[in-house]
C-alpha cells in the first residue's frame, strides 16, 4: 500500500480534532484526519447509552469560534443529550466540510518518527500508512474503555453491554433483568432510564460517588433570545474563567459568611445544578472544613431523596472529599433506588466474586440476570496514546515512558517525540475544563506553533525534558495543594491497576494555563528545540 504524504495527520474527529482540522484547512495545510469510528463525534460517537449528556451547559459546551455557527445552532435543553451533541458536531462537520479530510473507520495502530526526515509515519491497524511533518493527537481524555477483568466475564450467556461503545441501535430492556457495574457518571445517568422499563435492575456498587441533580430543563425561546444577549459576556468569562464556563463561586469567602450565608449560597450552588455545585465557595476542594460543610450539606439532600437509611448509607460517599472525583451530574438517580425493582448491592459488603453464564456471584450467591451493563471508565488520559505503538526519536516508545508518570510539556509536547502534539493531554487542563474550548485553545496553539516552524524554515518542534519536567513537577504540585489527591478516581490513575499514580490533568486553571503556554510562545516557545532537518 502507497504511504500519502501530508502536512499534518489530525488522529481523531471530536472537537480538538474538528477544530483543528477546520483551521488547518483554513490555513492551507494538506490535512490528513484519521478516525477509529465511522464518523465524526469522538466522545459523542461512542458513549450512546441511555441517558448520555453533557455534564456541561450546552450554550458553553459547543465551539466558540464563528459567531454564525454559535446562532444558527438553537440548543435543545439546558444539558445537552448524546444525539444532540453528535447532531451538533455533525453539522459543524457539513459546515466547515470537515469529513473530506478524514479517513474514517481507520484506527491508529502506531506511529514512526523519521529522524533524518523530520517526519512521522502513522500505520492503521487496517494497514493505511501515511506520513507528515506534524501529527496531532486529538485522541480523547476518556476514549479507551476499560473491561474489568472479572472472573468468568466471557462466559455470561445473555446480552453484554458497555456504556463506552453502545450499539447503534435502540436497545430494548422491556421485561428484563438487567445487572449495572458500575455508578460512576455513566452509570448514574445510565440507570434511571433502564429503570424505566426493565423488570428488575440489579446495580452493582463499588464505591458510591457524589451526585448532584442537573435541574435540566428544555430552554424555551425567552431563555435562548436571553443566552443570545448574552452570551459575548459568558464566552468572555469562560475564557478568563478556571473551568472555562461563566460561572464562578461565591465572592464572600466560606470563614467569612454566617452559618445562615453558607447554607444559602450551597442551596443555590445545589440549584446551579451538578458539578457546579463544587464551586460553591472557593477553596471546597482545598480546606477540609469547607468540603466537610458540602457534604454534610450533601448527605441531608440524600436523605430527603433516598428515605431507606440502609440503602441511603450505601449510596452515601465515604472515600473521597466531595468534588475529588468528578459529580456527577444526574436526572433522578437515587430516587431510581426508591423503586421496588430496583437493587443495589453494596460491593464493599458483598464483594464481586465471578460472573457466571446465567449472572453475577458476589459473596452472598448468584443473582440472574438478561443482560449486564458495564459503565466501568475508562483508561484516562493516556490510556489511548499508549494503547498505539508510538516511536519517537531513536524509537523511544510512548508507551514504555508513560508505564512511568507522562512527563509533558504544557501537555502538549513530549520530549523525545518532536513534532508531536497532544491536544488535551496529561499537564493539560483538558477534563478539568469545558472541553469545547480547551479544544479550541489546544488545537489553536498548536497550529500557530506549526505556523511559527513554516514562517522560520523550521521543521522540528521537541520539548525539552528539563521544560517537560519542571512543568510536570508544577503541575503535580498544585495537585497536592489540594484534596483531590486523596481520592481513588480516574484523574490520578488509580481505576486502572499498574498504572503509575499521579493527577494527571493541570488543575492550575484554564486561564492561568492559557497564560502560561502564551508566554511560551511569546518567548519564542520557550522550553521547545526548534530546529531545521
Ligand atoms: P468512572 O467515573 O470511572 O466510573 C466507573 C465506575 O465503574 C466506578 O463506579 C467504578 O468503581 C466502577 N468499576 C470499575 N471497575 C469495576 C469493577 N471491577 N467492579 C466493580 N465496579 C467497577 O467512568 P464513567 O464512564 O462513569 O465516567 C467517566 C467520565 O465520563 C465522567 O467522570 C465524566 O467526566 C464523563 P470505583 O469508583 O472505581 O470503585
Amino acid at each position: 500500500m502507497t504511504t500519502t504524504e501530508h502536512d499534518l495527520i489530525v488522529v481523531g474527529a471530536g472537537f480538538a480534532g474538528m477544530y483543528t482540522t477546520i483551521h488547518a484547512a483554513r490555513r492551507g495545510l494538506d490535512i490528513l484526519g484519521i478516525e477509529a469510528g465511522d464518523d465524526v463525534g469522538g466522545t459523542w460517537y461512542w458513549n450512546r447509552y441511555p441517558g448520555a449528556r453533557c455534564d456541561v451547559e450546552s450554550i458553553d459546551y459547543s465551539y466558540s469560534f464563528d459567531d454564525e455557527l454559535q446562532r444558527e445552532w438553537r440548543w435543545r435543553e439546558r444539558y445537552a443529550t448524546q444525539p444532540e451533541i453528535l447532531e451538533y458536531l455533525s453539522h459543524v462537520a457539513d459546515r466547515f466540510d470537515v469529513r473530506r479530510h478524514y479517513r474514517f473507520g481507520e484506527r491508529v495502530a502506531g506511529a514512526t518518527w523519521d529522524e533524518a526526515a523530520h517526519r512521522w509515519t502513522v500505520r492503521t491497524q487496517n494497514g493505511l500508512t501515511a506520513s507528515a511533518r506534524w501529527l496531532a493527537m486529538a485522541t480523547g481524555g476518556l476514549s479507551q474503555p476499560q473491561l474489568p477483568d472479572i472472573p468468568g466475564r466471557d462466559s455470561f450467556t445473555g446480552e453484554v453491554l458497555q456504556t463506552s461503545a453502545w450499539p447503534h441501535r435502540q436497545v430494548d430492556f422491556t421485561g428484563k433483568r438487567v445487572a449495572v457495574i458500575g455508578t460512576g457518571s455513566s452509570g448514574v445517568q445510565a440507570i434511571p432510564l433502564i429503570a424505566a422499563t426493565a423488570a428488575e435492575v440489579v446495580v452493582y456498587q463499588r464505591s458510591a460517588n457524589y451526585s448532584i441533580p442537573a435541574f435540566n430543563h428544555p430552554i424555551d425561546d425567552d431563555e435562548w433570545d436571553r443566552q443570545q444577549q448574552n452570551l459575548r459576556r459568558r464566552r468572555e468569562l469562560s475564557w478568563n474563567g478556571s473551568a472555562g464556563s461563566p460561572w464562578t463561586s461565591h465572592p464572600v469567602p466560606f470563614d467569612e459568611a454566617t452559618l445562615a450565608e453558607r447554607e444559602a449560597v450551597f442551596e443555590e450552588s445545589w440549584r446551579r445544578g451538578g458539578v457546579l455545585f463544587a464551586k460553591a465557595f472557593q477553596g471546597l476542594t482545598v480546606e477540609p472544613r469547607i468540603n466537610d460543610a458540602a457534604r454534610e450539606f450533601f448527605e441531608r439532600k440524600l436523605a430527603e431523596r433516598v428515605p431507606d437509611p440502609h440503602v441511603r448509607a450505601a449510596l452515601t460517599p465515604t472515600d473521597h472529599p466531595l468534588g475529588t472525583k468528578r459529580i456527577c451530574t444526574d436526572s433522578s438517580y437515587y430516587e431510581t433506588f426508591t423503586l421496588p425493582h430496583v437493587r443495589l448491592v453494596n460491593l464493599r459488603e458483598d464483594p464481586l466474586v465471578a460472573v457466571d453464564p446465567t449472572g453475577i456471584r458476589t459473596a452472598t450467591g448468584l443473582r440472574e440476570h438478561d443482560a449486564i451493563v458495564y459503565a466501568t471508565g475508562f483508561d484516562a488520559m493516556t490510556g489511548a496514546l499508549t494503547a498505539m505503538d508510538i516511536r519517537g526519536r531513536d524509537d523511544r516508545s510512548l508507551r514504555d515512558e508513560w508505564q512511568g508518570f507522562p512527563v509533558t510539556y504544557l501537555g502538549i509536547g513530549l520530549p523525545g517525540f518532536p513534532n508531536l502534539l497532544v491536544l488535551n493531554g496529561p499537564g493539560s487542563p483538558s477534563v478539568l475544563s469545558n472541553m469545547a474550548l480547551t479544544s479550541e485553545q489546544q488545537g489553536e496553539y498548536a497550529l500557530r506553533l506549526i505556523d511559527h516552524c513554516r514562517a522560520e524554515g523550521l521543521t522540528s518542534a521537541e520539548a525539552r525534558a528539563d521544560a517537560a519536567t519542571a512543568w510536570t513537577e508544577h503541575s503535580l504540585e498544585l495537585a497536592d495543594r489540594t484534596l483531590f489527591g486523596s481520592a481513588p478516581s480516574w484523574y490520578t490513575g488509580s481505576n486502572i491497576e499498574g498504572k503509575a499514580r499521579g493527577f494527571l490533568p493541570y488543575i492550575g486553571g484554564f486561564r492561568a494555563y492559557i497564560d502560561r503556554a502564551d508566554q511560551v510562545a511569546a518567548e519564542g516557545y520557550r522550553g521547545f528545540i526548534l530546529s531545521t532537518r
